[in-house]
């Protein structure tokens, strides 16, 4: 770092101090909180994005978003070369940068770490950075805050790509890193081409949206996705989607509405009611990287039924699990590609989907909350399907077996014209293009849905029916302090404070069908506890009960 790089940080820094008495922890979905505490924290996390970019001489992202969090947060994260998280490595990093107190030790130890990561500053390529943002309206002034991070760092070159969802974002990272064209146009196009691919290769006479499947309303939680979706649906051909909660009609993000509202209380969201009995509704979070289905229920019409992470894993891995079966079915295709097809969860997987999985005869791994090791873990198979129970999650495929499958799909094409084996080669390389394998993608993961659903004629209800979901709550506890809680094997065990979990056994012990956990929330300040049992009023009081040890083992 010479001297001019020097004096610029320490100049554009000082328009940028911290608040004081805040601790900022990078989490598991980059910085977040209130979004007026946040413009030295994006101003820093700009600077760190540059540096990311000149270490891997790659485009980066930087995405400032507080997704299902209320409108007056806001929040801030990274997106590798690849499209995924910031790599864990930096983490510390990021936390140490956005908690300096004077802008001295910012520089400081900015200079520390470039000498350590022996970050290139000069004769490299100059670093370059995606900017993106929900529709939060604080995210106009912290832009700025981004631009001026960015550009503290001599010939960075920030690109504002204006409002988006997250998994866009992430999309256009790890397509411009391939050296592919990555517009919001270009993503339209792949996502709604390879959408009609799968449409054009449904069996027989069941692919057309006609009848009682013809019709998708969507929550958009007055965030992003609904305004994306609009544009997505015009290119589709075919499916009606309804958008409500567009958040164009003054309706307030993630307030009453969005999928981590429909998912964890189990109601409708505003503006859905008795009208919508027997409709397949679906609800995105506020930047359009969670999904859930939903439909009202026909005794009361502010209950639902909810269709949650869990079973859209369930039904993507049937659908994959049958195309990998034609392949492997064939004589002559036999043993030349085995592809390891993995499904990942976490502990707040409902049990009866695992158990539902692991009968299908698949290899169910669990990992910690959050995203980055759902996705690492996924990346181990050919076919990595990881989703959480709150409708993140997406579909990985590995680069030996999609090039398989080009050159399979090639090679028949020349041949056996419209075998069923070039179909279901064709089906698999068409949902590689539709997923998003970047990040969980609400928008892609509902057209996978959708075109599933037609695939197999099924209705929302026959989906719904593959198992029946153990009756589950979830609580929040605040307590003096949350990281005083300390778990392990996926966080399903506490190993701290001592005695706490030998309770929770005894609590677990007197339910049919229990199972309950306990961890500290990575995005916000409390204790997180689970709860399923055979009965909703057996969850809601093992829940009760191991809230309360959590308060008496943590007050
Ligand atoms: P925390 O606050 O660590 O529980 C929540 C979600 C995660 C993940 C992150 C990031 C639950 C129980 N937890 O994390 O699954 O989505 O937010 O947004 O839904
Ligand atoms: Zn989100």
């Amino acid at each position: 770092m010479n001297e001019e790089q020097h004096s610029l940080l320490l100049s554009s820094s000082s328009h940028y101090l911290p608040p004081q008495g805040v601790k900022l922890s990078y989490g598991t979905a980059g910085f977040r909180a209130d979004a007026s505490l946040l413009h030295s924290t994006v101003y820093r996390v700009g600077i760190l994005a540059a540096l990311r970019s000149l270490k891997t001489q790659s485009m980066i992202g930087m995405m400032t978003t507080a997704s299902h969090n209320k409108i007056s947060d806001n929040g801030v994260k990274i997106a590798d070369p690849s499209g995924g998280m910031l790599s864990q490595q930096w983490e510390p990093f990021a936390d140490a940068l956005a908690n300096a107190p004077s802008p001295q030790d910012l520089v400081q130890l900015i200079n520390e770490f470039v000498k350590k990561e022996n970050i290139p500053f000069s004769g490299a390529r100059p670093a370059e950075v995606l900017l993106g943002r929900d529709t939060r309206p604080s995210g106009d002034a912290l832009l700025k805050a981004a631009k001026d991070g960015v550009t503290s760092v001599i010939a960075a070159v920030a690109i504002d790509m204006g409002i988006l969802t997250t998994p866009q974002l992430h999309w256009m990272v790890r397509a411009r890193n391939k050296g592919m064209k990555a517009s919001e146009h270009d993503y339209f196009g792949q996502l709604s081409s390879s959408f009609r691919c799968l449409m054009d290769l449904i069996p027989g006479d069941k692919s057309t949206f006609g009848g009682i499947n013809d019709k998708l309303v969507v929550d958009g939680a007055n965030g992003v996705g609904g305004v994306k979706l609009k544009v997505l649906e015009k290119l589709l051909n075919g499916l009606i989607i309804e958008v409500r909660n567009s958040g164009e009609d003054g309706g307030i993000l993630n307030e009453g509405v969005g999928a981590d509202y429909v998912q964890k209380e189990k109601v409708v969201p505003h503006g859905f009611g008795s009208k919508d009995v027997g409709t397949r509704c679906a609800s995105l979070d506020g930047d359009a990287d969670r999904l859930v289905y939903f439909c009202v229920s026909s005794e009361s019409s502010s209950k639902i039924d909810l269709v949650d992470g869990d079973k859209i894993l369930s039904l993507f891995a049937l659908f994959i699990r049958e195309q990998l079966r034609i392949l492997n079915e064939q004589e002559d295709m036999k043993n030349s590609y085995q592809a390891r097809l993995g499904v990942v969860q976490t502990a707040y997987a409902n049990g009866a989907s695992t158990n539902y999985l692991r009968q299908l005869g698949l290899e169910v791994n669990l990992t910690p909350t959050g995203v980055k090791y759902l996705h690492e873990k996924a990346a181990e198979f050919d076919i990595g399907i990881y989703f959480e129970a709150n409708g993140h999650g997406t579909i990985l495929f590995s680069e030996s077996f999609i090039g398989w499958l080009e050159a399979t799909t090639d090679k028949l094409s020349s041949g056996s014209k419209g075998s069923e084996v070039e179909k279901a080669a064709l089906r698999l390389l068409a949902v590689s293009k539709l997923i998003n394998q970047a990040v969980g993608d609400a928008l892609s993961g509902l057209l996978l849905v959708e075109v599933i659903l037609q695939h197999m004629g099924w209705t929302l209800d026959r989906w719904n029916e593959l198992y029946q979901d153990l009756p589950s709550r979830q609580l929040k506890v605040k307590v003096a302090d949350r990281t005083a809680v300390v778990t392990a094997n996926a966080e399903t065990v506490v190993v701290s404070p001592p005695g706490l979990q030998e309770a929770i056994n005894a609590e677990i012990a007197k339910y049919l069908q229990g199972r309950s956990f306990v961890r500290p929330s990575g995005t916000e300040d409390v204790v997180r506890v689970y709860a399923e049992a055979s009965t909703q009023e057996g969850a809601d009081s093992l829940a009760y009960s191991v809230s309360k040890l959590v308060e008496r083992f943590l007050g």
